[in-house]
């Protein structure tokens, strides 16, 4: 080839990149704000790291104490209703299509006479297919000019959802999202944050018991938040989905306890943690009738416009397992699933306190929340990995002061725990 060929050749490959750069060029822009996420959501990371160990350690018996994922198996009055639900929907009589956005009326209803006592109406109280998808939702309510404070640590889906809407600024050298409030809940402040020093907040997630931390609330201290969101015009959004941990029976299960709740707050629940729904799917959301705009509007109405519009109602056949979840029988399983979680919790806070950790929570939550001294979150969770092959959470994975704590998860066989035990025992001394 003479040169001259050979230079018409290095243009036609040169014109050949242009126009593949410029069909780059061309392709849609990226979601600004998705490119201000800094990392991949939590949990998958978490999953990743464990896949990896196993590749270098095909042998390793790893004990998952990480995600908060339910293991014992739906109990017999649960499974039965929803067996039955399933058959009927092979008959000609029991078949039903699309079902009310809301949910059914009977379960609505259902919800807020044994879970709230009827201190809210089946009217308020929306059926969906989970707590996080809701959360994800609710930021649809308020424009990206909400000021959103949230508690530090967190489940990271308030502060991923909020980045995700565009209602954050970027990512700052604090390792934190600007025009945030984070609201630090250490051990040091027993877990509530000081509210004199927040400043004006208009979207305010709240979690009791609490993910991390284990922390549940007491009733001061909620009407202290309440009172908060009342004097500032602020909404709280609170998430109860732990709340059947409770067993403290002088603690708020529902921030529809406390008095005035009902003009400030929007309750987050589901059926995952005390039934084992996790992957059956259904929680709820309830919004009062008192919570209102600032121009008088009421938010439920808005919630209904957004639920109808972008939700198509929860699984039929899940519904109906929760309404058999909420019947007398259904209760009694309920408390025994929960007593069982709640006694492997037991379990992993006594022997980390007998190697001498400073833990938190576990009492009225399945999460324990331990100091590592001398130690970073990912060290200490690497750590755990090698030498016990228990899989945990990273405290700074919920945030900054979550640096330097791990969470350990309840939720796990009996035999597993107790072989979790023994090896912290054996590797941690
Ligand atoms: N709210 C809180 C505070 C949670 O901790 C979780 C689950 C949910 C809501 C989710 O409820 P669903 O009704 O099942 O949607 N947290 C677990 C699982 C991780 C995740 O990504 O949801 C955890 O390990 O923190």
């Amino acid at each position: 080839m003479n040169r001259e060929n050979k230079n018409n050749v290095k243009i036609i490959n040169k014109n050949k990149i242009n126009l593949k750069l410029n069909n780059i060029v061309k392709m849609v822009k990226r979601n600004k704000n998705m490119a201000k996420l800094q990392a991949g959501y939590l949990f998958p990371e978490i999953n990743k790291r464990k896949k990896e160990f196993l590749q270098r350690n095909p042998d390793a018996k790893i004990i998952s104490l990480g995600i908060g994922d339910t293991t014992e198996p739906l109990t017999p009055h649960i499974t039965k209703a929803l067996s039955d639900a399933a058959a009927r929907l092979g008959t000609d009589e029991g078949y039903s299509g699309y079902g009310d956005e809301q949910g059914l009326t009977e379960l609505r209803e259902k919800i807020a006479s044994k879970i709230y006592n009827s201190k809210v109406s089946g009217e308020e109280v929306f059926v969906s297919d989970g707590a996080k998808p809701d959360i994800g939702r609710l930021q649809l309510l308020f424009g990206d000019d909400a000021a959103i404070a949230l508690q530090d640590p967190a489940y990271p889906v308030y502060i991923d959802s909020s980045v995700m809407l565009g209602k954050t600024g970027n990512y700052n050298n604090k390792n934190q999202f600007d025009n945030i409030i984070y609201m630090p809940c250490t051990p040091e402040n027993d877990f509530f944050p000081d509210l004199e020093k927040i400043g004006k907040a208009d979207i305010i997630f709240f979690c009791s018991p609490n993910n991390p931390t284990g922390a549940a609330a007491t009733k001061e201290q909620l009407q202290q938040l309440v009172d908060y969101a009342k004097k500032n015009s602020s909404i709280i959004i609170f998430d109860a989905a732990y709340s059947e941990y409770i067993n403290d029976e002088n603690l708020p299960k529902t921030i529809f306890e406390i008095e005035g709740a009902k003009e400030v707050a929007i309750e987050v629940n589901s059926f995952s943690k005390p039934i084992g729904f996790t992957g059956v799917r259904l929680g709820w959301t309830v919004v009062p009738n008192e919570l209102k705009f600032d121009d008088g509007s009421l938010v439920r109405e808005d919630w209904n416009r957004i639920m109808t519009t972008i939700f198509n109602g929860a699984s039929n056949i899940s519904q109906k397992g929760a309404l058999a979840a909420l019947d007398d029988k259904g209760l009694q399983e309920m408390r025994e699933t929960v007593s069982y979680y709640l006694e492997n919790a037991k379990i992993i806070r006594t022997a980390l306190q007998e190697l001498g950790y400073d833990t938190y929570g576990g009492d009225n939550s399945p999460y324990i929340w331990t100091r590592i001294k001398g130690m970073k979150s990912w060290e200490a969770f690497d750590n755990m990995l090698n030498k016990a092959n228990i899989v945990t959470t990273p405290g700074i994975g919920f945030g900054q002061s979550g640096e330097g704590f791990l969470r350990f998860s309840s939720f796990g066989h009996r035999k597993d725990i107790e072989e979790a035990v023994k090896r912290l025992k054996l590797h941690l001394k």
